[in-house]
C-alpha cells in the first residue's frame, strides 16, 4: 500500500479545516475504510500506530465530552461552555523557576509552531477517541520559564470563575480543577498543549483557548482550559485525588491490567464502533514512555 497512514504523531503544518475535510474525503475515495489500516511491520517506528484507528469525527469530539466545571452529562458543557470568555486569556506562572509571571496568551503562543498531532484518547469511564490535535510540545512552552533544579512536579490549573462556570456554585467537585504531572512526563515530547483541533481552534467545550493532552494517561489528566502552571517540588494533590484518591491516582497512566475499584479497565468502547476493543498498555504509547515507569509497581503507583 502505498497511501501514508495516519501515524497517532504526524507533524507538519496546521491545514485549514476545509482543506483538511477534503483530504479526509480524497483519502477515503482512494482507500475506504481500509485506508487507516494498512499496517506494516516497517512503519513500527517511534510514533507508528498499530491500531487501525480512525479519526473520531469533529462532531462526536466537540459534543461528547466531560468539562464538569459546566455541567456532568456529556452534552452539558458544548451547551454552557459557550459562555466561557477566553479573551482576553493569561496565564500565571509561578513557583520554582526563573521567568515567573502572568503571561497574556498571545505572548505564550506566539513563539510557538503548531504541528497537528493525531492520538488515542482513552477515559478513566472506559470510552475513547481518536483525535487530531493542534499544538506544541508542552516542554517548548516550559522551558521558556527556566525551571529549577527543585521544580520536580509540575501543577496545573483551571480557570474557576463562579460567574461563568455554573458547576462551581454547585461544589459538585473541590474546584479549582487541578491535575499535574512529574517533570519528566512533563518535557516528554508526547505531551501536548493543544490550541486546536481538526485544524481549527479548540471548541470551548475542548477547553479553549489551551489545553493539555497526554495521550498514554487517562483522560482526566488532560487538564482543560489552564490559567496557572507551577513548578513545585512535591506531587501536587489533584482534583480527582482530593474526590477519591483510592480511585484516581497520580499517575493514571493507562493500565488494562489494574482495575478501577468500580470496573475493569481492560476493554473500551471507541466512538462510532459497537463492539469493545481491548484496552492498551499506556494506550498504546508503551514503546515511548514505560521508561519512565522503570521499577515502579504501576499498582501502588496507578
Ligand atoms: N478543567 C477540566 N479539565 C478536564 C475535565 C474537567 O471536567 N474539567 N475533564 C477531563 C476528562 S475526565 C476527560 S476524559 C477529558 C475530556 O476531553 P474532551 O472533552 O476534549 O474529549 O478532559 C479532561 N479535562
Ligand atoms: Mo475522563
Amino acid at each position: 500500500m502505498l497511501i501514508k497512514r495516519a501515524n497517532d504523531l504526524r507533524d507538519h503544518d496546521v491545514t485549514d479545516y476545509a482543506l483538511y475535510q477534503k483530504r479526509r474525503e480524497f483519502l477515503k475515495l482512494l482507500g475506504g475504510a481500509t485506508l487507516l489500516s494498512t499496517s506494516s511491520p516497517s512503519r513500527a517506528g517511534l510514533f507508528s500506530n498499530d491500531n487501525n484507528d480512525e479519526i473520531t469525527p469533529f462532531s462526536d469530539a466537540s459534543s461528547y465530552n466531560n468539562f464538569y466545571e459546566f455541567g456532568s452529562s456529556k452534552s452539558d458543557p458544548k451547551r454552557f461552555a459557550q459562555s466561557l470568555k477566553i479573551k482576553p486569556w493569561s496565564v500565571t506562572v509561578d513557583g520554582a523557576c526563573a521567568k515567573a509571571g502572568t503571561y497574556n496568551l498571545e505572548d505564550l503562543l506566539g513563539p510557538q509552531t503548531i504541528e497537528e498531532r493525531i492520538y488515542r484518547l482513552r477515559c478513566v469511564e472506559g470510552w475513547s477517541m481518536v483525535i487530531p490535535w493542534n499544538g506544541f510540545p508542552l516542554a517548548n512552552l516550559l522551558k521558556r520559564f527556566e525551571p529549577s533544579s527543585k521544580a520536580k512536579f509540575v501543577r496545573f490549573e483551571t480557570l474557576s470563575d463562579p460567574a461563568q462556570m455554573p458547576q462551581l456554585k454547585d461544589e459538585l467537585l473541590p474546584w479549582p480543577y487541578v491535575e499535574g504531572l512529574r517533570m519528566d512526563e512533563a518535557m516528554h515530547p508526547l505531551t501536548l498543549i493543544a490550541t486546536g483541533m481538526y485544524g481549527k481552534h479548540l471548541p470551548k467545550q475542548n477547553g479553549a483557548p489551551l489545553r493539555l493532552v497526554v495521550p498514554w494517561k487517562y483522560g482526566f489528566k488532560s487538564i482543560k482550559s489552564i490559567v496557572r502552571i507551577s513548578f513545585v517540588e512535591q506531587a501536587p494533590r489533584t482534583i480527582w485525588q482530593k474526590v477519591a484518591a483510592d480511585e484516581y491516582g497520580f499517575y493514571a497512566n493507562v493500565n488494562p491490567a489494574v482495575s478501577h475499584k468500580r470496573w475493569s479497565q481492560k476493554k473500551e468502547r471507541r466512538l462510532g464502533e459497537f463492539f469493545k476493543r481491548d484496552t492498551q498498555a499506556f494506550n498504546g504509547y508503551a514503546e515511548q514512555v514505560a521508561s519512565l515507569y522503570k521499577g515502579m509497581d504501576l499498582r501502588v503507583n496507578f
